[in-house]
């Protein structure tokens, strides 16, 4: 695709267009939506992790004041023309065990719903839940993924007769080889803690029978469309009679990138019952019946010559899936299987994924999905690597980086470009490295309780999810392609429909910076509609970091055939040829002659008037565009952080982070801020704070905000951001992904930082989350 032109606009920080109505507390949430004769809907859940369901004895909720309806999975058995979906089935012989919305004849992890009330309040509906009586009968469980592969381990599904659901392989060159003639070679281990997505607005649905048979659904969700695809599959109506709407969505970091039970159980009862049925989640239920993320237990190893020249990279993930697939569940790990080799040359390559079920909530995208497992191993044994060899490990990173591209990947990618050398050379010059090297000499030599550490994390990521043909072949069901529709309205005013839909990502402006350079207008007259697929019929959402990087890019080509057309009118009403005309700003003008002119709002009117239009031309100036990228997006940087560790107490705190991204061309510098932001919180929360643990019974322990810690701004410096730019080739703006940048090299980069605090006492490895009591053990283990 051509590269589009950009103007005053993008690259600015414009504030965000969205934000007034969510401060003012004006937003319209599925939560807040009150519908005529809606009913509200609640679930009865497991307390058990795995236990069989002998009865269910709903009367005396029936009985219960405002309870219009009780139901078990019998009761809705013939409601269901297929089970819930899961679109990547990875292998031929992945094990895929029959999930539906309300579980049957067993319970299989804590919150797996066993039957649901309907009533005509929320809490009618909640209280009659409690009236559910079900009979369990406890069989043994199972949560931990490796024990869960053991001969003999308690089974999630008995049918299957094991807990393992895949394997999958990607070999490149002479592994073996490369170990058996490498110099040095190190080995490690790495448990990914169990991440619980806590978005701001928990889920909620509301379903609203039409009276033509049609269905008007909507949800918290960040998959408008493929929602519409999948309930009316998984329901056998006609997908054309269904609407989904995602209306504002108050964040969702992969969580809301599913089909729920709770959507399909709210489309089926709004069918029986012939009203708006509605559910919202509370906090509590997030946790248990919300996706999961992460939970992998990784070996990984490197193999170098002596020199530190890497040669080969062996990486073994076993991955958590819960209790059943979701959406996207045994994708998650293939996610990252390209970019085990981070953003180093290392021409032997094995990466192996397996999928183990264990009696846990069901695992699926978290922001990152994939690549930030992947990050932290290699940057983690960066580190060892050079401890091993006796390097520094930021030159033993300069010495492997890509610096030439594009470059092929020994995985089979292609990284188009980047810059590792440049980003690492900024973060130095911000960092100071020095002078934190010599307070961390000065700390130790006085023997300091609170010791300093430095860690770095360099990394490359592939998002912008994706050419189809490689989704294709990766057996992932849909597509990667994006649509866009640019209209010029009579008046001028533009409207853009996109396929995107964002949930707290600023579409809204950075779509309305990118139409309005090209054509001329203020950023005001751009008006930008999505999540809606009764106005954009065609879409593939949000997740993956894609948004800018296709979406956009389908939106400058539609920018592009506006372009076009409105060149052919002006060419014909001012009677020169096309190649006649220059255009910029807005306005076409003969070359040689700048006075015979007309803008891009004339042109709009005289499409729309029609009265001197070139033959056959069709009126309107309006373009649709469905672009279908050619490669990822390769989004990558260098982040340090500088940690403050009690070595009383085990306490980390940050006291910098300095991140320095390479996301190409930057549409808005404030939404990019904000993305990099959130995604570093998120990747120091892994790395210090969250963890989702349940007991041997299957009893989630960290099941609120008590105990599962999500960190506020308190908890954090205020992060140094900068950003170093090597512009897509194939991108029209030549711009990357950047939503899920900080969360994918945050956690290495801190954990790399707690070990180098500590380094001086022996210590070499910490699992996360770094709380105290775990850095304080490793102190005391190093120290025997
Ligand atoms: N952007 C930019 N210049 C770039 C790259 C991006 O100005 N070079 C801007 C884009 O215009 C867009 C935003 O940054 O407004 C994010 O763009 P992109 O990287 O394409 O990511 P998506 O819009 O596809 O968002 C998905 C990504 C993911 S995968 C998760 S998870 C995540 C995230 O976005 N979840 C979020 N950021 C989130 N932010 C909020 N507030 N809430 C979530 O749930």
């Amino acid at each position: 695709m051509t590269a589009v032109e950009t103007g005053r606009y993008v690259g600015t920080p414009v504030r965000r267009k969205e934000d007034g109505p969510l401060l003012t507390g004006r937003g319209s949430y599925v939560g807040n939506m009150a519908l005529a004769g809606t009913l509200s809907m609640a679930l009865v859940r497991s307390p058990y992790a795995h236990a069989r369901i002998t009865s269910i004895a709903t009367g005396a909720a029936r009985a219960a004041s405002g309870v219009v309806g009780v139901y078990t999975a019998a009761d809705l058995h013939d409601d269901w023309k297929a089970a819930m979906p899961c679109a990547w089935p990875v292998t031929e012989d992945m094990r895929n065990p029959p999930h539906y919305p309300l579980a049957a004849d067993e319970a299989r992890y804590q919150g797996d719903g066993v039957a649901v009330v309907v009533a005509e309040s929320p809490a009618a509906a909640r209280d009659a839940a409690e009236l559910v009586e079900v009979d369990y009968e406890p069989l043994p469980v199972v949560v931990d993924i490796e024990a869960a592969l053991q001969e003999g381990a308690p089974l999630v599904h008995s049918g299957l007769g094991t807990n393992h659901c895949y394997t999958w392989k990607l070999d490149a060159g002479d592994v073996d080889g490369a170990f058996a003639s490498a110099d040095a070679t190190v080995s490690c281990r790495y448990v990914q803690p169990r991440l619980i997505p806590n978005a701001i607005e928990p889920r909620a649905v509301v379903a609203r029978p039409e009276p033509n048979g049609d269905l008007t659904v909507w949800s918290a969700t960040q998959i408008p469309h493929i929602l519409r695809l999948l309930l009316a599959a998984t329901l056998g109506i006609n997908e054309s009679k269904v609407r989904v709407i995602a209306p504002d969505v108050g964040g969702g970091f992969g969580s809301k990138l599913d089909v729920y039970a709770e959507e399909l159980l709210a489309v089926a009862l709004a069918r029986r019952l012939g009203t708006p049925v509605k559910w919202v989640e509370e906090r509590s239920e997030n946790y248990l019946a919300t996706i999961h993320g992460r939970d992998f237990v990784t070996t990984y190893e490197l193999a170098a010559t002596s020199e530190g020249r890497i040669t080969a990279v062996r990486a073994h993930v076993t991955a958590a899936m819960g209790a059943y697939l979701q959406l996207v569940t045994p994708g998650i790990p293939l996610l990252g299987a390209w970019v085990y080799a981070g953003p180093y040359v290392i021409p032997n390559y094995s990466f192996t994924a397996v999928g183990v079920f264990t009696n846990t909530t069901p695992t699926d995208a978290y922001r990152g999905a994939g690549r930030p497992e992947a990050t932290y191993v290699i940057e983690r044994t960066m580190d060892a690597l050079a401890r091993r060899l006796g390097m520094d490990p930021l030159e033993l990173r300069r010495k492997n980086f890509i610096s030439e591209f594009p470059h092929t990947l020994s995985s089979g990618l292609t990284v188009d470009s980047g810059d590792f050398h440049g980003a690492l050379d900024r973060l130095l010059e911000r960092l100071d490295l020095d002078g934190v090297r010599a307070e961390q000499a000065r700390r130790r030599d006085r023997g300091d309780v609170r010791q300093l550490g430095v860690g770095f994390s360099t990394y490359t990521e592939m998002c912008g999810l994706a050419p189809s043909r490689i989704l294709g072949a990766i057996r992932y069901a849909a597509g990667g392609w994006e649509s866009a529709t640019i209209r010029v309205l009579a008046t001028g005013t533009v409207q853009v429909i996109t396929g995107t839909s964002p949930h707290g990502q600023g579409h809204e402006t950075a779509w309305s910076q990118i139409v309005a350079d090209q054509l001329g207008c203020d950023v005001s007259e751009v008006e930008v509609l999505h999540g809606d697929t009764a106005i954009s019929p065609y879409g593939l959402d949000t997740y993956g970091s894609r948004s800018l990087p296709i979406g956009a890019a389908a939106l400058c080509l539609a920018g592009e055939r506006i372009l076009e057309k409105a060149r052919e009118i002006v060419a014909h009403q001012l009677e020169v040829a096309v190649d006649d005309l220059g255009y910029a700003d807005g306005r076409f003008s003969v070359k040689g002659s700048p006075d015979r002119a007309m803008t891009v709002k004339e042109v709009a009117w005289a499409a729309f008037s029609a009265h001197n239009l070139p033959d056959g031309m069709d009126p309107v100036l309006e373009a649709t565009a469905m672009l279908d990228p050619e490669n990822f997006s390769w989004p990558g940087g260098a982040h340090a952080a500088v940690v403050e560790v009690d070595t009383e107490t085990g306490d980390a705190r940050l006291v910098r982070y300095v991140a320095v991204d390479e996301i190409g061309t930057v549409v808005n510098p404030l939404i990019a801020d904000g993305q990099v932001h959130g995604g570093i919180t998120q990747g120091i929360a892994t790395a210090l704070y969250e963890e989702g643990v349940y007991d041997e019974d299957g009893n989630l322990l960290t099941s609120n905000l008590v105990t599962y810690l999500v960190p506020s701004a308190a908890e954090l410096p205020s992060f140094e951001l900068d950003r170093v730019a090597a512009p897509s080739p194939g991108h029209p703006l030549g711009a990357k992904g950047v939503g899920e940048t900080g969360t994918i090299a945050a956690a290495p980069a801190v954990i790399n930082a707690v070990v180098d605090a500590l380094a001086h006492l022996g210590v070499t490895d910490i699992q996360m989350p770094a709380t105290p009591e775990r850095v304080w053990r490793a102190i005391q283990e190093a120290e025997q």
